[in-house]
């Protein structure tokens, strides 16, 4: 696998600011392949064929009204090999992810951020660390466009140099999407050190550190914004966590191209006796 090392520029910029973007990662016409994988997810057609007129139910269940209310779709990367394989344990990314975290890897969690033309939603300001609630911090953090992200159709938002703050209690507002940093503290962030938009093209990449404040505003525009995300870790900082989302992706250096992935287990699991084979 190949070794991957941060230049002075990127380095610098992690370190002072909290993230890095890599310039196409994968070609777009694969940024555009997977984002079909998650277009056709969205939109597969009702089991019956006919879009569901249910006057009860006014957000609607035909293909358009799902495409249009999806925000997140937690767990889907895994259940993607082309997905999968390209970016989670892709050979680049992994090559990322192993220089922060060496030769045993696992992806902690995987996501399909979806923000619909006009529709798409915000996702509100926080640190990823505080919505995990685990104690961790040296988790990698990375995000694909799989199309163009723009300040126009809701790009991600980050406040440089934010990631030097403690891992800051979220909270719940009656309008809240979901937990969030509490959003006076944000203002005063923001009057101090600035917000950062990260625009980019299919396939390009953004990694952040997992304590980094960051937020994406809703989608006004007619150009709706997919991105695929994940979390990679080792079983070091990961042990005696919850894992049951955690797949391998890294062992001894070597990629893990089993699919489906497999699953990282709790390190002290103690497996169930097989049952004695006695005569009855
Ligand atoms: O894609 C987005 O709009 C939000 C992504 C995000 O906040 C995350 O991956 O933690």
């Amino acid at each position: 696998m190949d070794v991957w090392e941060p230049n002075r520029d990127q380095l610098t910029q992690w370190n002072e600011e909290g993230y890095f973007i890599l310039r196409g990662v994968v070609p777009c016409d694969l940024a555009y392949d997977m984002r079909g994988v998650i277009k056709n997810e969205i939109m597969k057609p009702e089991p019956s064929g006919s879009p569901d007129k249910d006057p009860m139910d006014p957000m609607g269940d035909s293909p358009e009204a799902k495409a249009s209310r999806f925000r997140k779709l937690g767990n889907f990367c895994s259940n993607s090999p082309l997905i999968w394989h390209s970016f989670h344990t892709g050979n680049f990314m992994l090559s990322v992810a192993r220089y922060f975290l060496g030769e045993d890897i696992i992806v902690k969690f995987n996501s399909v951020f979806v923000k619909p033309a006009e529709t798409g939603s915000e996702t509100p300001w926080h640190q990823d660390n505080g919505l995990w609630r685990d104690g961790e911090t040296e988790p990698f953090n990375a995000w694909m466009a799989l199309d163009p992200a723009r300040k126009s159709n809701g790009c991600l938002q980050f406040i440089p140099g934010s990631h030097k703050t403690e891992i800051v209690p979220h909270v719940v507002y009656d309008d809240s999407l979901h937990a969030e940093l509490p959003r006076d503290l944000v203002s005063d962030m923001i009057a101090e050190k600035g917000i950062v938009h990260i625009e980019c093209e299919p396939g390009d990449v953004v990694c952040w550190h997992s304590s980094l404040w960051h937020y994406s505003p809703p989608n006004p525009s007619l150009s709706s914004r997919i991105a695929i995300a994940g979390v990679w870790t080792n079983p070091i900082i990961n042990k005696n966590r919850k894992r049951e989302l955690s797949r391998w992706a890294l062992k001894k250096g070597k990629i893990c191209g089993a699919f489906p992935p497999e699953s990282a287990t709790f390190p002290d699991d103690v497996p169930f006796k097989p049952a004695a084979h006695k005569k009855v």
